[in-house]
């Protein structure tokens, strides 16, 4: 898979006339070596090193096949020794990635890179990543299903008393028990009037009898990101709670069941976008219906207005339509789905009809 990887990143290298490629964002380290510790990666037409330091070169050399590992000598910058292997390996001109380096170390690296042409490149690993292949897509899988597990089990502790932080707790324990490494992205679990927050913290409020509580989670496994987000209730629902949740829920299977290759990122978004309008709530839905998910939690495509990317198979992405009203509360169903050739398949299998509990 690793090789096939940097096949495909050399035959964009040579198309752009770039010699090589200073890697320097963790998850495209990752992706093209499976080294997890911290350092560069830099590939060139021939060959691949990594130049770490000495807290990594033996994780380095256990994680990697193929490449070189350069270790830096203390007091030397990482950077020094880049520039001392481009010189060695004669390139006159290579790749940096513009949107990892910070302003200071793409200068830091132009003083130090005297006589080389360093190339501004902007996602040329992530137009990889955005297609997952078959091992992706069981790690992501995996996550996953550890997600869903993690869903079955906090239903039997969310009841009114219960401290919105306890079952964040409780949830991400029972997540790293069932071999979930940290989670995705920080837990959203919020209840009440508070569900109005798509991205609320969760706090000391305790529980109480007709919240709405959403839960927007996810697992990590091998390093790829699972993503989900279930809405239920304690309780019985009201008309208007129950009216809102249908209106999200019937938009999110629409916009499941016309997911396919070939639609842009906007015409999904429509679907879902425009079935929350016709019921009322076309003021209440201010985000895009969904994003992409691999090593990274939010990466392309996105599914939004104005989207124009192509969907094509082996692209995981997420389907969140929310409704949100400040003072009230607010519903958000997220499923993750893999792009099939016909379609998709749905990733998430935790239940989906309303749950009161
Ligand atoms: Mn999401």
């Amino acid at each position: 898979m690793i090789q096939a990887r940097i096949k495909k990143l050399r035959e964009k290298l040579l198309n752009h006339s770039i010699k090589g490629l200073i890697v320097s964002k963790p998850e495209n380290i990752y992706y093209l070596s499976a080294f997890s510790g911290e350092g560069l990666t830099i590939i060139t037409d021939e060959v691949n090193y990594i130049i770490t330091d000495f807290r990594y070169v033996e994780q380095a050399k256990h994680e990697t096949t193929g490449f070189e590992i350069v270790e830096t000598r203390p007091g030397v910058s990482i950077f020094s020794a880049a520039y001392e292997l481009i010189k060695e390996l004669n390139l006159k001109n290579i790749g940096v990635e513009s949107h990892s380096l910070t302003v200071k170390e793409y200068d830091e690296l132009s003083d130090i890179c005297e006589g080389v042409n360093l190339i501004k490149t902007e996602g040329l690993v992530e137009d990889l990543r955005i297609i997952k292949d078959t091992s992706e897509i069981a790690f992501i899988k995996s996550a996953q299903q550890i997600t869903d597990k993690a869903f079955e089990h906090i239903l039997a502790f969310i009841k009114p008393g219960v401290r919105e932080l306890d079952l964040v707790a409780e949830l991400e324990y029972f997540m790293k028990k069932s071999g979930s490494k940290n989670t995705a992205f920080e837990t959203i679990l919020i209840s009440g009037p508070k569900t109005s927050l798509p991205h609320g913290v969760p706090s000391e409020r305790k529980l109480q009898r007709k919240d709405f509580v959403t839960i927007d989670f996810g697992a990590r496994f091998k390093g790829y990101c699972s993503d989900m987000t279930r809405t239920v209730i304690i309780g019985e629902p009201s008309e208007q709670q129950l009216s809102i949740y249908n209106a999200v829920l019937d938009a999110q299977n629409k916009a499941l069941e016309a997911i396919k290759p070939g639609l842009k990122g906007k015409d999904i978004d429509d679907v879902a976008r425009r079935h929350i309008s016709d019921r009322g709530y076309g003021n209440y839905f201010g985000h895009g219906l969904g994003h992409g998910v691999g090593l990274e939690i939010h990466e392309a495509p996105r599914l939004s207005p104005n989207v124009e990317n192509v969907l094509l198979p082996g692209m995981v992405v997420t389907v969140e339509p929310g409704i949100y009203i400040k003072h009230f509360g607010g519903v958000r169903i997220e499923d993750m789905v893999v792009l099939t050739e016909k379609g998709c398949e749905n990733l998430t299998h935790s239940e989906k009809a309303l749950i009161c509990l």
